[in-house]
């Protein structure tokens, strides 16, 4: 495998991986470049076995989005609804208290809740949503509120994004989850979501989290209209982010559904693209603990390769996930654990059923 690495060119980039030697920003654009999509994954998965061997993790998690109503609009997005539109919907406190009440005889450890910038909701609906989740499960971890959202917060309180934060994890916020970084690239963000919060705001979210103890994940949304060289300059500022905090737990790179949105015209990401913007994600992150392959955006089968291609973790059970199915996709809505332990294990792969901070709840 190694000599066909070399004679994809890509020598120069093993004999770094191999030496645990940081890849440089035109190493990763040259792996993304590459044809030899075998050799891409070899070394990312020389990074993957070397982080967490034959480990994939899964978590049994519940995914509530309290509302679809959103400012921002962004054009590669199908969830988010003006107020008046006739699909614009909004959850009270009791509707996502039953949410969770549907679901406790479940194993769930993890709520996963975001939505859209709302314009009108007040701070205390988002105080009051952790609270009476944590009243009804008072062991499950809320990972919550994407970074875009903690800065929309912060402006709704009139407070600083700090004091923000402190008073959302007194109410109960365990963790951030890693939605609307999208891509960096002022470029790319002016085209395609112009009213969001900043790359350098959404960094700066996510580091202020870090240094209060919060993990947080990270995201890329690849496919749209954005170049490799802006794909891997997004990698780039994670990576940098990371040396200063190491607060990321996972990176997930999401694939673009174009269904319903503004962008419908472009093409469905091809299984190459998946594959490699997790293997080269692996390769450039050296910092990141954990790459997840998320299968409700590239599908079980998909995920399963993924495994073989930098990826370590699957997500998990989900159910009712509304973002990605609004945009056309047509993965299932959930997962069992028996499903993911079989997918996991044909892959020649351990199952973990895992915590949200990756502690080990059951090996399988
Ligand atoms: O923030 C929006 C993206 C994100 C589309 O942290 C789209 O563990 C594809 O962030 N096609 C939400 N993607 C999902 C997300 C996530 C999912 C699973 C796990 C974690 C985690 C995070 O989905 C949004 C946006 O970046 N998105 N529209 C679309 N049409």
């Amino acid at each position: 495998m190694e000599s066909y690495v070399e004679k994809a060119g890509l020598g120069d980039i093993l004999h770094k991986i191999k030496n645990s030697e940081r890849i440089s920003r035109e190493d990763g654009i040259r792996l993304y470049q590459s044809p030899h999509l075998l050799a891409v994954g070899y070394l990312a998965n020389i990074v993957r076995e070397r982080l967490n061997g034959d480990n994939a993790y899964f978590i049994y998690n519940q995914h509530i989005n309290y509302s679809n109503i959103c400012t921002n609009l962004c054009k590669f997005c199908a969830f988010g609804k003006d107020k008046d539109s006739d699909k614009a919907y909004e959850m009270t406190r009791e509707d996502v208290a039953r949410k969770v009440r549907e679901r406790i005889d479940e194993p769930i450890t993890e709520i996963h809740m975001v939505g859209g910038i709302h314009p009108d909701l007040p701070f205390s609906y988002y105080t009051d949503l952790l609270k009476e989740i944590k009243a009804i499960r008072p062991a499950i971890h809320i990972q919550a509120f994407t970074c875009v959202e903690i800065d929309h917060l912060a402006k709704l309180a009139g407070k600083t994004v700090d004091r923000t934060l402190e008073i959302l994890m007194e109410a109960g916020l365990d963790s951030i989850p890693g939605g609307g970084a999208e891509v960096f690239s002022p470029r790319i963000r002016k085209l395609t979501c112009e009213s969001k919060l900043s790359g350098e705001g959404w960094l700066e979210v996510a580091k202020t989290a870090h240094r209060l103890g919060l993990k947080t994940n990270a995201t890329m949304l690849y496919g749209h209209i954005e170049t490799v060289e802006e794909r891997i300059d997004h990698l780039d500022a994670l990576r940098q982010a990371q040396d200063e905090t190491n607060g990321f737990l996972a990176f997930i790179p999401l694939a673009f559904h174009p269904k319903n949105t503004q962008l419908a015209d472009l093409s469905r990401t091809s299984g190459i693209d998946d594959l490699k913007s997790l293997a080269v994600a692996r390769c450039f992150l050296d910092n990141f603990p954990h790459i997840k392959a998320y299968w409700v955006m590239i599908g079980p089968k998909m995920a399963q390769v993924a495994l073989s291609f930098g990826a370590d973790d699957v997500d998990g059970t989900v159910k009712e996930e509304i973002i990605t199915h609004m945009a056309g996709a047509e993965t299932e809505q959930a997962m069992s654990i028996d499903e993911l332990v079989r997918l996991i294990k044909q892959a020649g792969r351990v199952p973990v059923q895992r915590g949200t901070l990756y502690d080990v709840i059951k090996t399988y």
